[in-house]
């Protein structure tokens, strides 16, 4: 405990003498997340780790998340240092949706606009239309559609169709999906609800059909967090990263949180529902690399020239 304490010390040292400020995910550690409030940063959703990037005045932004986040950050503010704790940590939906087989998709149907979830590289977003958050997809595929455009999604399939169907827009969709929810179980949830009947369900829509069915409420993070401290119920269960929980608590500290079962027992553990990606960024790596100033985050100018348009129509538009 000595020990975390100094190192936790350590790195808010080097927060100052860097000028440098942490955001997180409220997927990471909740070491992290506390750190990053205690010190003046911040802790959200990818669209508003986005949006407070830009709004900072620190010269080094420390991103604690997963890659696209950092990219992100760097393609938005190409004049401040970027740094992560561990630049490895990549994304199913990014990792299944490589550039160049991207590209030839989306040549090989011309007359559709091309929205890109958050979630996938630099180089995915430059040849994109638009970029989307979880909290941002119903509104602009409602706007591209009543404009009649037809549309190209890319890459999660599950939030894909959860959108197809709110919206009633048809899309062309991409293969791909998050290891995390995608794990999660709809024949073991309905035994949970069971068990916990006056609970509210809430669930990310990156997770499969039968469990977005099971939902009282879909919605991004911040969404899902709000729904906990506005709803009247004392009981929820929660289907998406167990790290989300810090804030959940944070916010509302007498409700009573249930996992989502991931196994097909109706287990409901704690660690079951967390992104392998997510858990790199911790306080080790993150004091290391504010010292060495490695795992910096650098894009090709010509890749950040387009991205930058396809995501900057996502921030005008949640104006
Ligand atoms: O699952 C993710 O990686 C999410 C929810 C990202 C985001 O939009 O905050
Ligand atoms: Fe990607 Fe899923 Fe991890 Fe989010 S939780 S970073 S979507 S693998």
């Amino acid at each position: 405990a000595a020990e975390r304490t100094d190192l936790r010390s350590r790195i808010r040292r080097l927060l100052a003498e860097r000028n440098a400020v942490l955001v997180a995910h409220y997927y990471t550690d909740p070491e992290l997340q506390s750190l990053a409030e205690e010190t003046g940063g911040y802790v959200a959703d990818s669209l508003e780790m986005a949006r407070f990037g830009t709004e900072t005045d620190a010269e080094t932004l420390v991103v604690c998340g997963v890659r696209f986040m950092g990219e992100t950050a760097k393609i938005l503010n190409p004049e401040k240092r970027v740094l992560m704790p561990d630049l490895r940590a990549t994304c199913s939906l990014d990792e299944g949706c490589p550039a160049d087989e991207f590209t030839a998709f989306c040549d090989a149907h011309p007359d559709h606009t091309v929205v890109v979830y958050a979630n996938t590289s630099a180089a995915v977003k430059a040849r994109a239309d638009w970029v989307v958050t979880s909290s941002i997809a119903l509104p602009v595929v409602e706007h591209l559609a009543a404009r009649g455009e037809k549309i190209l999604w890319a890459p999660d399939k599950h939030l894909g169709r959860y959108v197809e169907r709110v919206t009633g827009a048809e899309m062309l969709l991409w293969n791909g999906a998050c290891v995390v929810h995608e794990e999660f179980k709809s024949f073991a949830l309905e035994r949970v609800r069971k068990l916990h009947p006056d609970a509210a369900v809430l669930v990310h829509p990156e997770s499969p059909d039968e469990v977005v069915d099971q939902a009282d409420v879909v919605g991004s993070t911040t969404q899902l967090i709000r729904a906990v401290a506005e709803l009247p119920n004392r009981e929820f269960i929660v289907a998406t990263d167990a790290g989300i929980f810090w804030k959940m608590r944070q916010i509302a500290p007498d409700k009573i949180l249930i996992p989502a079962p991931t196994a097909g027992e109706g287990a409901t553990c704690e660690s079951c529902a967390h992104c392998p990606w997510m858990a790199m960024n911790a306080l080790q790596n993150l004091e290391q690399v504010l010292r060495t100033g490695d795992q910096e985050i650098r894009i090709d100018p010509a890749i950040r020239e387009r991205a930058i348009v396809s995501i900057q129509r996502m921030l005008d538009f949640a104006r």
